[in-house]
């Protein structure tokens, strides 16, 4: 007999989101969500993936057993095994490893920031290995959050939820009206933008959201460290700066006041191909139409330059007067505690293993925010054994190859594994040539805790387990599951202990968290006025000598792109467009959702943007197909032939591969935008970011 149906409340997670929604489950199962009005954030809103949630939840392809390889690796041939048996199996043979070779040489990854990202780090820690990853990290929000840290003492979101609304917003390398939420969900964007308020975008693609902006700056890639540079140099010099502000609470303005004197706008100008004149015009708009928010994305962090490109764009905040004031840029409540990632159970001398730490200070060194391996180090060393050997790898909701820089030697260290285990909701590439894939629970199964935005935890969310396929099992359970065989610290506390813990400074548990859905703490505008900054100085560093202490430099500048029309004329012959990779598109996340038949309809094949000019130069037409080549393979992909890009510029997406074709591969070299990028030095001398952004290419006919 079938059930009535019963509605829960929950946040739906399938992106970094926090759109709060109602769940319709009918016989167990899910069969529609809404957008739920009361939510401060979505107000009844939700995208396009959100709102297929059925699909994906009920999806035939879904895991739903743990699987165990019995033929070669990749052939395709596995056997189901319960949990009980698929935990043992693995938890020993990580024991063995760690005995044989010592812990560093197992090695976590992870994808984006899900619902488990805390709890692979607190997995890491609890093992005793330093060696986990995250293909965004060094390429996405690691150098935002630690020059947010440096600078201000603590991360920034744009102010859309308060009474005062933003009277300018300046979109740097970000199309939220598409990718939100980082900390912003598209419709707070939206809804500011239809209030009038003034925008800028600085981007190659005139993007959904430049297309609503007054002002586009079509920079070249790689290039954004000389537009903040003279962006700075005007609002100086033209006196628009906040000089109170400024005075009372920032230092080092003599200082970078002289720095930036030869940083005009026809110095940028040469550099960006941006107009000097729009860069004036860019500048007086957002210095004097106070409070502005200053929206950043990821084309400012995806190559060589990474700190010194995210430290100008802070700069310009602060010279505004901008930070945490309503409706500007407003630092962090952090209303609930940390999470407990056991970072004092990381044995001692363990840091010093981690793969490209003592490079890469920020990311990897003890000043990092949260360290983590290099990742061409760490795939290096999966590859030769250099300076040793990585023998396991663990994937808690990653397709490396598909998301990590050079995907054919991502193959190559994978395969030269002794142990791979991946958890993941669907069979992917990766998943395809694993030892064991454990099926992991989708966000309708999974119970979390969420502050949102994201990093700054104004508010706080419970996501509720509603529904249960086979036997999925969300990661935190896999985790918990196996610290106990292998007797690791904290493995006596449950998910729930962990929860409860990062509630304590709210007076509540989950249990009543899940019951209200969600807290809203009113936002405590410019508190620094009572504590100062979280800085050495109190102060917004301007200058920042917590960076001089550690070898790099006190005042942001601009280096050229290694691999660019002007640093390499004569690659440029052979490759002389500009390759951009993977500006997101909405109805997908990441290399997810191919197998989504509503989603992939709204786009059947992989696109790649270019101008007339470069089609009109390559006889290429709208729809064509094309050949897309860098000096590190070629891939293809279908033209979308558009006035909306930089002329010299090629834009790729990422993340395709096609679940409909044959394993193990699924044609995931074919149109794969990590073919083409490169995973080589030289890397941001901070980070080790390497370049998926400002790299050259050719675009052909395919015959
Ligand atoms: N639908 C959907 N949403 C997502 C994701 C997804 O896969 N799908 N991914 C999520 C994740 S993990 C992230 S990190 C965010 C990313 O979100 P965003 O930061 O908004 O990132 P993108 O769309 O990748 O890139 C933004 C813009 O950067 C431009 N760009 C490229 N190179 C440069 C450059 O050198 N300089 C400048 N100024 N601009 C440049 C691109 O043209 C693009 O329009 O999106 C998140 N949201
Ligand atoms: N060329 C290029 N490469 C890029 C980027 C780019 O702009 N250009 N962007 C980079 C950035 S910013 C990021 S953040 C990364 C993102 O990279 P990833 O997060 O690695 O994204 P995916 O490759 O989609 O891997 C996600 C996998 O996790 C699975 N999954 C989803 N939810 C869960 C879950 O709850 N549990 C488990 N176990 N699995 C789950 C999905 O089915 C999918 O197979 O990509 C990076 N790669
Ligand atoms: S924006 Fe993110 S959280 Fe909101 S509905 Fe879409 S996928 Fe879900
Ligand atoms: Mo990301």
């Amino acid at each position: 007999m079938s059930e009535t149906e019963i509605i829960y409340k929950s946040v739906c997670r399938i992106c970094h989101g926090g759109c709060g929604v109602f769940v319709h489950v009918k016989d167990g199962k899910v069969v529609k969500v809404k957008g739920d009005p009361e939510s401060p954030l979505n107000k009844g809103w939700m995208c396009v993936k959100g709102l297929k949630t059925p699909e994906i939840a009920n999806h035939p392809d879904r895991l739903t057993k743990p699987l165990k390889r019995i033929g070669g690796r990749g052939e395709g041939k596995w056997q189901e095994l319960s949990w009980e048996d698929a935990l043992g199996e693995i938890a020993e043979r990580l024991a063995k490893i760690r005995t044989e070779s010592g812990t560093e040489s197992v090695a976590l990854g992870q994808g984006t920031g899900r619902h488990h990202y805390m709890h692979v780090v607190r997995f890491a820690n609890a093992l005793g290995t330093p060696n986990w990853y995250e293909p965004g990290l060094a390429q996405c929000f690691i150098p935002r959050i630690t020059v947010s840290n440096l600078t201000y003492g603590g991360f920034v979101v744009g102010d859309y939820y308060g009474e005062v609304k933003p009277k300018c917003i300046l979109f740097w390398a970000h199309n939220p009206l598409v990718t939100g939420p980082d900390g912003e969900l598209a419709i707070s964007v939206k809804r500011a933008l239809d209030s009038g308020c003034k925008a800028i975008a600085v981007d190659p693609r005139r993007t959904e959201t430049a297309k609503r902006c007054g002002l586009w700056l079509q920079i070249r890639p790689g290039t954004d460290a000389a537009l903040a540079l003279a962006m700075i140099n005007v609002i100086i010099s033209e006196g628009i700066y906040d000089k109170e502000f400024v005075e009372k609470w920032t230092v080092g303005f003599e200082e970078l006041k002289a720095h930036v004197a030869a940083y005009t706008p026809e110095w940028a100008e040469l550099i960006t191909t941006v107009p000097s004149a729009n860069i004036i015009e860019a500048a007086r708009t957002y210095a004097t139409n106070k409070p502005a928010i200053l929206e950043w994305g990821l084309g400012i962090e995806q190559n060589h330059n990474s700190l010194q490109t995210v430290r100008a764009l802070a700069i310009l905040r602060a010279i505004t007067g901008n930070i945490d004031i309503p409706g500007g840029d407003i630092i962090g409540m952090n209303v609930i505690k940390s999470y407990p990632t056991l970072k004092d159970k990381l044995p001692e001398g363990m840091g010093k293993k981690r793969l490209g730490g003592d490079e890469f200070k920020l990311l990897g060194g003890w000043r990092a925010f949260m360290p983590s391996a290099h990742i061409p180090a760490l795939f290096k060393a999966m590859r030769t054994g250099d300076p040793y050997k990585i023998r396991a790898l663990l994937i808690f909701g990653n397709n490396p190859l598909t998301t990590v820089a050079n995907s054919k030697e991502v193959y190559e260290s994978l395969k030269a594994l002794e142990l791979l285990v991946v958890t993941d909701l669907f069979m992917t590439p990766t998943a395809a040539i694993a030892d064991y894939v454990l099926p992991a629970a989708f966000w309708t199964e999974t119970e979390q805790v969420i502050g949102y935005p994201l990093v700054v935890e104004n508010m706080v969310m419970a996501q509720n387990k509603i529904t249960q396929r086979g036997e999925c099992r969300q990661d935190e359970w896999i985790i918990n599951e196996l610290s106990k065989r292998l007797n690791l610290p904290g493995s006596e506390e449950s998910l729930e202990d962990v929860m409860n813990a990062q509630l304590e400074p709210l007076g509540i548990d989950y249990k009543t968290l899940k019951e209200k859905g969600f807290i809203y703490p009113e936002h405590e505008y410019r508190r620094y006025e009572v504590q100062g900054f979280r800085t050495p100085s109190r102060k917004v560093e301007l200058l920042c000598k917590s960076l001089q202490r550690l070898g790099y430099d006190t005042l942001p500048s601009f280096k050229e792109p290694p691999e660019s029309p002007i640093s390499a004329p004569d690659l440029a012959k052979e490759f002389p467009n500009i390759l951009i990779t993977g500006s997101r598109r909405a109805e997908f996340f990441h290399s997810e959702h191919r197998q989504v038949e509503s989603l992939r309809k709204l786009r059947p094949d992989p696109g790649v943007e270019l101008h007339p000019k470069t089609a009109l130069k390559n006889n290429i037409e709208n729809n064509d197909w094309v050949k897309i080549s860098t000096p590190r393979g070629s891939i293809r992909m279908k033209a979308i032939v558009t006035e909306d890009i930089h002329p010299d510029v090629v834009s790729v997406e990422h993340g395709w591969w096609f679940p409909e074709r044959q394993g193990p591969d699924y044609g995931v070299f074919e149109s794969n935008a990590n073919v083409l990028t490169n995973n080589a030095p030289p890397y941001d001398s901070a980070f080790g970011s390497y370049q998926l952004r400002g790299l050259l290419c050719r675009v052909e006919k395919e015959n």
